[in-house]
């Protein structure tokens, strides 16, 4: 009775469910010879998410098929929770993303810039996170 009690108590005080989901999954599309997706994917990893790697020699029918522009590509694609990540975008926007519900097809930081999460270095300039389309010009969503 007394450990039900505590139980309703528990869930009365709006315990967020969050606290116990599973990790949010991750289907990324990559090279197999760039190591710097992997590197990003361990960064994910580390904040919360769960990698698939789907390895491709032919990333560029992937970036066709989700109408990434080429001045946004990066290094890799992954789909999460409905939105494209393009590149190597740190792992705490792609949650701002997912829990503002944000509206557009998802973010890219393009290329592979040196500081990046993924990336070895240190940053030598503010780097910007975009958003994709489609039909709209991509915006400044963040920049670190
Ligand atoms: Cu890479």
């Amino acid at each position: 009775m007394h450990a039900v009690k505590k139980l309703a108590l528990g869930l009365a005080l709006g315990l967020p469910l969050s606290v116990f989901a599973a990790s949010i999954p991750v289907k990324m599309y990559k090279n197999p010879n760039c190591g710097c997706c992997d590197r990003w994917a361990a960064h994910m990893e580390a904040n919360g998410f769960t990698v698939e790697t789907v390895n491709t020699s032919d990333l560029a029918a992937i970036k066709a098929k989700y109408d990434i522009p080429a001045n946004l590509a990066g290094c890799h694609t992954a789909l999460i929770d409905g939105y494209v990540v393009e590149g190597l975008v740190p792992a705490k926007y792609v949650k701002q993303m997912l829990s503002e519900h944000m509206v557009g097809q998802g973010l890219s930081l393009p290329g592979m810039p040196v500081g990046a999460p993924g990336m070895p270095g240190e940053k030598t300039t503010a780097l910007t996170v975009y958003t994709l389309g489609p039909g709209t010009a991509p915006q400044a969503y963040a920049s670190f």
